[in-house]
C-alpha cells in the first residue's frame, strides 16, 4: 500500500493510500510521525472524480479557456518566458506558491534568474517568521515549537489550533492535557481552543498585542522573574548600546540592567531599554489593550512558575496589526527570560534538514518586495503594485501555483485588476480557481493521489524526518505533476535536462536516507538530539549566536532595533463600527477544494459575521438576521448573515474567511458566503514583515429592516 502526505491542505500528514475496487481510500499513518487525518483530508478521494476538476491544460481563447495539448501549453508559457530572457529581464517573471512545490520553484526561479518567487507569508506568518529570523536566527512556524506534551502551561496569541488544526498538534496538546497543562489564550474572540481547552481567555482588543506583552515583559523585570545566567550568557540583553542613536557599543555589561558613562555618551543596556519600552505602556495598558494588569499578572506568574516547562506558542497565522513583527520580537523575548529554549516543555528549536535542489543561482535583480520591505519574508502586494504601476520595475509575467490570490490576499479589487493587468499568466492548479478565470495557460496538476512526489523532511515534528510520496493510481485524465511541469519548462528553456531521478537522487543525499528503506517504512528518523542542543552546543544562526531581543540588523534597515509599541489611529469611532477579524474554520482548508466539496460545504456552508450579545441588542440584530457590512479602509460592502454570540468583544466583529468564491467554474462553491477580503485594505501593513495588518480595518454593521 503506498505512503503518501495528505495535500488536502498544505501540512502534508503521513496517510496510506489504497484502491479497493473503483474506490480510492485514505487511513492515518500511524507510525509517520505527523500522522493524519481530519476531516477535509478524509474528504480527499472525491477530487478523483470531481466533477469539476481540471482535466487537461487549457489556453486561453478570446474570453475563454479551451482545452490544449501539453506541448502546446508549455511552449506558449516558453516562448513568453524566453522573450523576457531575451529582453535580459528574468525578473519581470514573479512566482507564487503557498508551500507546496517549495524546493522545485526555488530551484527554477535560479535557473531562470528570477528573484521573485514569493510566497504567501505577508498574509500568513511573515510576522513571527521575520521575528523569529531575527532573534533566534529560526524561521517559519515549522523551525521552532513548543514541547507541548512535556509543557505545563502554555500561552497561544491569535491561534486556534482546534480549528486551524495540524491533527498531530492538537494529539500532542491532549498528551500535555492529561499531563496537566494548562493553557492561556489571548484572542479578541472566544476562539475553540479558549472555549474548550483554556483556564484563561485574554478578549484582547485586536491589533495590540505587542502592548500587552510589553506589559507582560516589564511586569517580569519589576519583579525579578527572569533566568539571569540564560540572559547574560545566551542573549544579548547585557550588551550597552549608545542611548543617543542607539548603536550598538560592542561591549556586553556584567550586569542585566545598567546605564553608564562611554566615550562621553550615555550608554545603557539592552534589558534597560526594553524595560523602558514596558514602561512606557505600562500606566496606560487598560487603555491600548482593552484588558486587565490581572491578565498580565496570571501570565507572568504562570510562565514564571511553570518554567522552564512554560512557554509563549510561536503563532502561526499572525498578520494582524502594524507592530505584529514587534509582537513576536516580545514573544520569543519572554520565552528567552524564561530560559525555556531547547529545554523540555519549553520551545524547541526544530532539528531539521533541508533540501536544495540546484548550485549555482542566475538570480542578479533585487526582489522586488524588498525593496520597500528588505527584511520581509514574502510581501506579495508589492507585485500587484509592480504589475499595475511598472514600479520599483514591471512585473510582466505570472506564475500562481497552488495558490487561490483572489481569497488569499487583501483587497479583491485590487488583486483582480492586477490579475486582469497582468501581460502573461500561467497557473497549476488541479481544481478551477478564482485566479485560473484570468489565466492565458492553465497546466493542469494531477491530484496528490495520482503522482509521485520527491522524499522531504517531514513539516511538524521537532526531531528529524524524511518522507516519501507514492501516487496511489495513475492519472485518470490528462494531468501532470509540478515536478514534470518544471523539469519541462527547463527543459524546454534549456536550462537543464535533469530527470525526476536526478532531482531525488539530489534529495536522497541531502536527507541522508536510502530510497530502498525509505519506501519500506514511509517515513525514518534521522538520529539527532532535540533537548539542549541551542544555544548550549550549538550557537543560534545570528548575527551575534545569541538570542536578540536588540538587533543591529532591523537598525541598519532603519527600523526600531528592539520591540516597540506602535500607536493606533484605526479605530472603531461610532457604535456601529467595529474592528473587523478573520481565521480558519476547521471544515474547510483556506480558500481552496473544500468549499467544492459537497459533504464539507454542507458542514460549513457560509460565514455569518459573529458579533457580541451586547452590541447586537444595542443595534437591534438578531441571531440570523441579514447586515451589511462596510468597509472604511477598502470601501467595498457586503451582505451577509449575522450570528449573535458571547464570546467576542464588543468593539469587535469575526467572519471566516475562504468564502464568497468568484470562479463559477466550482459549482458547489458558488455563492456560498462572503469574500472578507474585499474589506482588507493591503495598505495597512507592518512596515517591518511587509505583512497585511488584517485585523486594522474598520467596517460598519447596517442593519437591512
Ligand atoms: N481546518 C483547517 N486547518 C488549518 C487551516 C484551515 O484553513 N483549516 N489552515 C492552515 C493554515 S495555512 C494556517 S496559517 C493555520 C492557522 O491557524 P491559526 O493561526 O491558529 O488560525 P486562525 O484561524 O487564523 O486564528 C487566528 C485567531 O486570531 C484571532 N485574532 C485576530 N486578530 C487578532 C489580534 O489582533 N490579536 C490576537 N491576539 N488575536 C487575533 C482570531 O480571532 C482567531 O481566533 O491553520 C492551518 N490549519
Ligand atoms: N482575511 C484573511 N485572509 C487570509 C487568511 C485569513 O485568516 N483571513 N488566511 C491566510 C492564510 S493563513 C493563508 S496560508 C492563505 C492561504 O491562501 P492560499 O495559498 O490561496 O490557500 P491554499 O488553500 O493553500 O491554496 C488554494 C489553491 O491551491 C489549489 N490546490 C489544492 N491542491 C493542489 C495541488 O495538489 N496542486 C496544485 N497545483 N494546486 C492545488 C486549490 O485548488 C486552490 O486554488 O490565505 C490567507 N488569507
Ligand atoms: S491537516 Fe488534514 S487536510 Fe491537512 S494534510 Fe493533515 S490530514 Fe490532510
Ligand atoms: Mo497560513
Amino acid at each position: 500500500m503506498p505512503f503518501a502526505r495528505c495535500y488536502m491542505c498544505k501540512n502534508a500528514c503521513g496517510i496510506i493510500t489504497s484502491v479497493e475496487g473503483k474506490n480510492v481510500r485514505v487511513a492515518p499513518n500511524k507510525d509517520h510521525p505527523q500522522p493524519g487525518i481530519c476531516g477535509r483530508g478524509a474528504a480527499g478521494p472525491y477530487l478523483l472524480s470531481h466533477p469539476d476538476r481540471l482535466k487537461s491544460p487549457l489556453i486561453r481563447q478570446g474570453d475563454t479557456l479551451v482545452p490544449t495539448t501539453w506541448d502546446k501549453a508549455l511552449d506558449t508559457v516558453v516562448k513568453y518566458l524566453k522573450e523576457l530572457l531575451d529582453q535580459g529581464h528574468p525578473e519581470y517573471l514573479a512566482i507564487t506558491f503557498h508551500d507546496y512545490g517549495k524546493e522545485l520553484l526555488e530551484r527554477f526561479s535560479a535557473l531562470y534568474g528570477t528573484p521573485n518567487l514569493i510566497g504567501h507569508e505577508s498574509v500568513c506568518h511573515g510576522p513571527r517568521t521575520v521575528a523569529s529570523e531575527l532573534v533566534l536566527g529560526t524561521e517559519g512556524p515549522r523551525s521552532v515549537d513548543p514541547d507541548y506534551p512535556n509543557s505545563k502551561f502554555v500561552v497561544f496569541i491569535g491561534r486556534n489550533p482546534l480549528e486551524g488544526i495540524v491533527p498531530d498538534i492538537v494529539r500532542r496538546i491532549d498528551e500535555g492535557r492529561k499531563k496537566g497543562l494548562k493553557i492561556a489564550v489571548i484572542d479578541p474572540r472566544k476562539s475553540a481552543i479558549a472555549e474548550r481547552y483554556a483556564e484563561r481567555w485574554v478578549p484582547i482588543r485586536p491589533g495590540t498585542d505587542t502592548a500587552f506583552l510589553l506589559g507582560v515583559i516589564y511586569y517580569m523585570i519589576r519583579n525579578e522573574m527572569y533566568d539571569k545566567d540564560f540572559l547574560v550568557k545566551y542573549t544579548n540583553a547585557p550588551l550597552l548600546v549608545y542611548e543617543d542613536d542607539l548603536t550598538p557599543t560592542g561591549i556586553y555589561s556584567q550586569q542585566l540592567l545598567e546605564e553608564k558613562s562611554l566615550n562621553g555618551r550615555k550608554a545603557i543596556t539592552v534589558f534597560s531599554l526594553l524595560e523602558k519600552e514596558g514602561e512606557k505602556v505600562y500606566p496606560r495598558l487598560q487603555q491600548i489593550t482593552g484588558v486587565g494588569y490581572d491578565d498580565v499578572k496570571y501570565i507572568a506568574e504562570n510562565l514564571w512558575s511553570n518554567r522552564p516547562a512554560s512557554v509563549i506558542d510561536d503563532g502561526w497565522h499572525t498578520s494582524f496589526s502594524n507592530d505584529s513583527t514587534y509582537t513576536w520580537m516580545a514573544a520569543f523575548t519572554i520565552n528567552a527570560m524564561l530560559g525555556n529554549i531547547d529545554k523540555k516543555g519549553g520551545l524547541i528549536i526544530a532539528k531539521k534538514a533541508k533540501v536544495k535542489l540546484y548550485d549555482k543561482s542566475n538570480v542578479k535583480a533585487q526582489r522586488i518586495d524588498k525593496i520597500r520591505y528588505p527584511l520581509t519574508y514574502a510581501a506579495f502586494q508589492e507585485v500587484y503594485r509592480a504589475i499595475l504601476t511598472g514600479s520599483p520595475y514591471p512585473i510582466k509575467a505570472l506564475m500562481v501555483i497552488g495558490t487561490n490570490l483572489d481569497g488569499r490576499d487583501p483587497d479583491s479589487e485590487f488583486v483582480r485588476r492586477a490579475l486582469k493587468a497582468v501581460d502573461f499568466l500561467a497557473v497549476v492548479d488541479v481544481m478551477p480557481s478564482d485566479v485560473t478565470e484570468y489565466a492565458d495557460v492553465v497546466l493542469a496538476e494531477s491530484t496528490y493521489l495520482e503522482r509521485d512526489e520527491l522524499p522531504l523532511p517531514v513539516g511538524w515534528t521537532l526531531d528529524n524526518w524524511v518522507d516519501i510520496h507514492q501516487k496511489t493510481i495513475d492519472p485518470l485524465y490528462d494531468t501532470r505533476p509540478l515536478w514534470w511541469i518544471m523539469l519541462e519548462l527547463e527543459h524546454r528553456l534549456g536550462l537543464s535536462s535533469s530527470t525526476f531521478k536526478d532531482l531525488e537522487e539530489m534529495a536522497l543525499k541531502q536527507l541522508n536516507v536510502s530510497k530502498e528503506e525509505l519506501a519500506q517504512k514511509g517515513a525514518l528518523r534521522i538520529e539527532e538530539e532535540v533537548y539542549e542542543v541551542y544555544p548550549y552546543k550549538k550557537p543560534f544562526k545570528t548575527p551575534s549566536g545569541r538570542v536578540e531581543i536588540y538587533s543591529d540588523t532591523l537598525r541598519r534597515a532603519g527600523y526600531y532595533p528592539i520591540p516597540t509599541y506602535i500607536e493606533k489611529n484605526i479605530m472603531p469611532r461610532a457604535n456601529d463600527e467595529f474592528f473587523l477579524t478573520t481565521g480558519h474554520t476547521l471544515y474547510h482548508t483556506q480558500d481552496s477544494i473544500t468549499f467544492d466539496i459537497p459533504t464539507l460545504v454542507k458542514l460549513a456552508p457560509d460565514n455569518p459575521v459573529m458579533i457580541s450579545k451586547n452590541k447586537a441588542s444595542q443595534l437591534g440584530i438578531n441571531d440570523g438576521d441579514e447586515v451589511e457590512v462596510i468597509s472604511l479602509t477598502t470601501g467595498q460592502r457586503v451582505r451577509c448573515k449575522v450570528k449573535v454570540s458571547k464570546g467576542i468583544r464588543d468593539d469587535t466583529v469575526f467572519a471566516y474567511f475562504g468564502f464568497g468564491r468568484h470562479a463559477r467554474g466550482e459549482r458547489f462553491a458558488y455563492g456560498h458566503g462572503f469574500d472578507v477580503n474585499s474589506l482588507i485594505s493591503e495598505q495597512i501593513t507592518d512596515p517591518v514583515s511587509g505583512s497585511i495588518a488584517q485585523s486594522l480595518n474598520i467596517v460598519k454593521i447596517r442593519t437591512l429592516k
